[in-house]
């Protein structure tokens, strides 16, 4: 069987501008080595939307020869906004291989009809994926999505944890740089549960952490083959339990290079036990990203976002303190039922008065409908009613995505007057503080351009823009190459 799978996330859309991502889908490269496991020539084609179609369909012809089983399949990662065009990706290559196969995968429940996708699998399905290679009954898993036009399509149970954390070693052939970022799992699950958290895995009580051996593979090798060396943890918490960091320091000490961390972390947490300020350090987790959410003590309880304000102000001075060279954003939700305009006014000027974070922004809360898939609804999109939101309206559809967000009001605000505000907030804080920048574009930004102060990113990131485009460009000519079997 030969196997390709193809990914894409093009654009951050920064406060600066539009800023081009440099980092790859580690969920479609952790699948093809599940294929390759189990003896399928298997490979990864990244960047898809960024590569001419023609050529792309010719290459991928050419690689797949004259085999009998092929199949091509499109991860959706987190954003599968490129359905459609791959749709036209697969009549074109279909015209010369009539017998291929189409599959989808990734967060959300993928869209696509039965008419031109054979297999569809949603979230994290490496367990069943692998039943599928081994030819196993994977029915059990059938999951009924509403559309009756969709393709047989497979989902784990609702929380149920069934894979390993996912840290990908990377193949020789597909060509990464230096100025990428790698992404890796320490563990799966997040014991926390806030009420506006989509995370599939959260309320998890005990995360099963990575193997040490695996661990140090994935990085040493990902220097040593290509020269890379900074990676961001796609933990949801990383500092939920000490154990990830102490993991993380231990594999650090074997490394013969320096590596550099991003990760989210809990600020109260942090707070609550500075000694993981020193793990935090040894773990050489240097760029974070809070979610801080408010400051006002009635939403932090109803959000179920633990610590009491005052303590998480603490907790951000110590870590300014203890911490000064870490980059750390904060992020603020806007329009959560309980707060007030007043309140977020304060608590963001604290923060500007005292330059407690290197960076910080917000956006207005949203609320979901339609996701479909129930792992990745937040308690706030199942019952908006409990939590104080009336749902007055849609305000934006997603069709080629299947779901839509809600205009809502509630005991003090409405969707368009949170929106206001949180443009207001935001602007206020992105010209107050250091960096107009968030932990993760930051991270992707020093990738590119390593070695200047934070603030010197505000100004400069088109000069990374314009490498990432260099990056780009040679991955597509090498693994052009590679296909053709040149
Ligand atoms: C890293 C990360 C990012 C990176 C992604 C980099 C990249 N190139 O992938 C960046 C910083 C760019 C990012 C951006 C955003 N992110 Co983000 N991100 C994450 C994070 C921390 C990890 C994702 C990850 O790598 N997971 C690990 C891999 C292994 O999982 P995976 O990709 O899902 O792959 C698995 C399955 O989906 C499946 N699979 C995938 N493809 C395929 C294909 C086939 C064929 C098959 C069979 C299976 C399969 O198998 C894999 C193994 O199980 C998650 C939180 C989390 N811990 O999951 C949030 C998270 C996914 N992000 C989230 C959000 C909201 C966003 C943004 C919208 C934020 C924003 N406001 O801009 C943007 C969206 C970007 C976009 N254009 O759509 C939310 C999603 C919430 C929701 N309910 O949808 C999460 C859950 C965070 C949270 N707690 O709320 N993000
Ligand atoms: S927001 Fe973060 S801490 Fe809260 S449940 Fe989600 S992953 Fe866990």
């Amino acid at each position: 069987m030969k196997f390709v799978l193809l990914s894409d996330l093009g654009t951050k859309p920064t406060r600066a501008g539009q800023l081009l991502n440099n980092s790859r889908a580690s969920g479609a490269h952790h699948i093809t080595q599940l294929a390759r496991d189990h003896g399928a020539d298997a490979t990864n084609i990244d960047y898809w939307t960024e590569w001419q179609t023609a050529r792309l369909r010719d290459a991928l012809i050419n690689w797949f020869g004259d085999e009998k089983e092929c199949w091509i399949g499109l991860s959706g990662s987190i954003d599968g906004s490129s359905t459609n065009d791959f749709k036209t990706l697969t009549h074109l290559i279909k015209r010369e291989i009539p017998h291929l196969k189409v599959m989808l995968g990734g967060y959300r429940v993928p869209t696509g009809h039965k008419e031109w996708v054979d297999l569809a699998f949603i979230g994290r399905s490496g367990n069943i994926f692998t039943k599928w290679l081994q030819h196993e009954d994977i029915s059990e898993y059938l999951f009924s999505t509403p559309d009756q036009d969709a393709p047989p399509t497979y989902k784990n149970p609702t929380g149920e944890i069934l894979e390993l954390p996912v840290t990908p070693i990377v193949q020789d052939n597909d060509f990464w740089s230096e100025y990428e970022t790698h992404t890796i799992e320490l563990a799966l699950g997040c014991k926390f549960n806030c009420s506006f958290c989509g995370y599939d895995f959260r309320n998890t009580r005990h995360p099963i952490l990575v193997d040490e051996e695996h661990l140090f593979e994935s990085i040493q090798s990902a220097h040593d083959k290509f020269g890379i060396s900074n990676f961001v943890l796609a933990d949801d918490t990383i500092n939920e339990v000490d154990a990830k960091l102490e993991l993380l320091a231990k594999v650090n000490k074997q490394l013969n290079f320096e590596p550099n961390y991003m990760a989210f972390a809990r600020a109260d947490v942090l707070g609550a036990k500075m000694h993981q300020i020193d793990l935090l350090r040894e773990a050489r987790v240097n760029a974070m990203f809070f979610g801080i959410e408010s400051l006002t003590p009635e939403v932090t309880k109803l959000i179920r976002k633990g610590g009491k304000p005052e303590r998480m102000l603490d907790s951000l001075r110590n870590i300014s303190k203890e911490y000064p060279e870490a980059f750390t954003y904060g992020n603020f939700i806007i329009g959560l039922s309980g707060d007030s305009e007043e309140s977020i006014k304060n608590s963001t000027q604290t923060v500007v008065d005292e330059q407690l974070l290197t960076s910080a922004g917000c956006n207005a809360l949203r609320i979901y409908e339609n996701l479909e898939n129930p792992d990745v609804k937040s308690d706030i999109d199942i019952d908006p009613e409990k939590f104080g939101y009336e749902i007055i309206g849609t305000d934006k559809e997603w069709p080629e995505l299947g779901y839509s967000s809600q205009t809502w009001k509630n005991d003090w605000t409405t969707t368009i007057q949170a929106d206001e505000l949180s443009a207001e907030v935001d602007k206020f804080l992105g010209s107050n503080l250091k960096s107009q920048f968030t932990a993760h574009e930051i991270h992707g930004l020093r990738t590119l351009v390593p070695g200047h102060e934070w603030d010197w990113y505000n100004d400069h990131f088109q000069l990374a823009n314009r490498l990432r485009e260099k990056v780009v460009t040679r991955y597509i000519k090498n693994k052009e190459k590679w296909l053709l079997g040149r």
